[in-house]
């Protein structure tokens, strides 16, 4: 018996219904979010504001409910659906007796307990720290209110400022300390990618929201068109299963080569902090040739995630790339599959063979659109080149003549270039 399985902390969710778009979406993602925490939500309680409450978040009344509701259903913690302030938070704990999380927090501890690599466990202790850093004050002031139970604690004031200073002080210096073991790894990184991109090769990244598929399509195509040994990625029905990048070379029948990375998936009102942390994890997408945006087209708010993420991709500054739209899980719809849609639009299954053969299609002319059709005679002597062109190059005939090899051959435009002097001009 698996004796390490918890069982799951009953909550309740709250929201503020602004009537913005997708509220109930939002409401929905946050449930899955308390899941993916290892949180039972047993009950849900909304108000239609124009505007947080600056004190409560909710309105005094509505914090009345909760508290009762909270007593009522014997729950410890309440998710609230927005970032919330400091002062909010307190204000809102003090007066519901409950613990609050609030959804930047609730996704920071959902990748606290993911993160498996040291640069995505680094990440998000930065990310946790910097929401902290402006909490800091309040719970001070808090505790000093509790101390001296009001007006007559002016030397007790000077003390608990100062422990403030001090733990402000002590967390700026973690993150930095944090941020330059980052720069570190990131260096190396950098490095790598950096020879890649010399390599020529081209590259797709898979992006989109988390648990749409895009780890399932990696390992699908390095299963056919990986180096073999090549490791499988890590793909879960749960949110947030990928929070490192992996990249793997792949070559197609005809020696067509890319370069293919997966990495962590997006969620509405993914936190800034978490964002500016995983900069350095997304630079992979930044610096495609091609992104493949992986959607769940099974889920009906899957134009919302698609708005969502491509709202995050801007955030991060990955702009003017272009896009390969993969409409995935169609097996879970009642729409046809495979169907190539335009020069950008498939809808496919990840799970289904044929889905796979024409991702494969639609990759090819955008990744190898400008490969050229060529015929080169290659002298004897030079046998250096003829076997470099055979392992690298789609040989589609060979003839052996008095002063050389003549073959046709399609390559890039690089390797075009660099065996010119070849080249059979009519
Ligand atoms: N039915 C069906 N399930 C799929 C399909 N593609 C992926 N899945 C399932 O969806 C779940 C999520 O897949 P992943 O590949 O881990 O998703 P992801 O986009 O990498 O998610 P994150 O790493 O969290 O961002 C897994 O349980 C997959 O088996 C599909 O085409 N059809
Ligand atoms: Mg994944």
């Amino acid at each position: 018996m698996d004796t390490n399985i918890q069982s799951a902390e009953p909550v309740i969710i709250i929201g503020l219904n602004m009537d913005q778009e997708d509220y109930e979406y939002s409401m929905e993602e946050l449930a899955a979010l308390a899941e993916a925490n290892q949180m039972e939500v047993i009950d849900r309680l909304d108000q239609a504001l124009d505007r947080p409450n600056p004190a409560t978040y909710f309105g005094s009344g509505k914090v009345e409910e909760l508290r009762h509701l909270a007593e009522a259903e014997e729950v410890a913690t309440v998710i609230a659906n927005d970032e919330l302030t400091p002062s909010q938070l307190q204000n809102l704990a003090d007066q519901t007796g409950v613990r609050i999380l609030d959804r930047t927090a609730l996704i920071l501890e959902i990748f606290a307990k993911r993160a498996q690599s040291r640069e995505a466990k680094i990440q998000v202790e930065i990310a946790q720290l910097q929401y902290q850093l402006p909490r800091l004050q309040t719970a001070a002031n808090q505790r000093l209110d509790q101390q001296t139970g009001g007006g007559s604690g002016f030397t007790n004031r000077g003390a608990g400022e100062t422990k403030l200073e001090m733990n402000r002080r002590t967390i700026n210096h973690k993150i930095s300390h944090l941020r330059a073991e980052l720069k570190e790894i990131a260096k190396s990184e950098d490095v790598k990618r950096a020879k890649r991109e010399k390599s020529d090769t081209p590259t797709a990244a898979l992006v989109g929201y988390t648990n749409a598929g895009k780890s399932t399509i990696m390992n699908q195509l390095v299963s056919r068109f990986g180096v073999s040994e090549e490791k499988q990625v890590f793909e879960k029905n749960m949110l947030f299963a990928t929070l490192d990048t992996s990249v793997r070379q792949l070559t197609l029948p005809d020696q067509k080569r890319f370069l293919l990375s997966d990495t962590v998936g997006f969620v509405s009102k993914l936190p800034t902090h978490l964002i500016e942390a995983f900069k350095s994890t997304l630079a992979e997408a930044a610096s495609a040739d091609l992104l493949i945006q992986v959607i769940d087209y099974s889920d009906p708010n899957y134009e919302a995630m698609m708005r969502t993420t491509e709202k995050t991709l801007k955030q991060i500054g990955i702009e003017n790339i272009p896009m390969l739209y993969v409409f995935n899980k169609a097996d879970q719809t009642e729409f046809e599959y495979p169907v190539m849609e335009g020069d950008n639009r498939i809808i496919i299954s990840a799970k289904d063979d044929e889905s796979i053969q024409l991702l494969v299609q639609a990759l090819r002319r955008h990744l190898f659109k400008d490969y050229v059709l060529t015929e080169l005679l290659i002298p004897f002597a030079d046998g250096r080149t003829v076997s470099y062109v055979n392992e690298n190059c789609n040989i589609l005939e060979t003839e052996y003549l008095n002063n050389g090899t003549r073959l046709k051959v399609e390559m890039s435009p690089q390797d075009f270039a660099r065996f010119e002097r070849y080249v059979i001009k009519n």
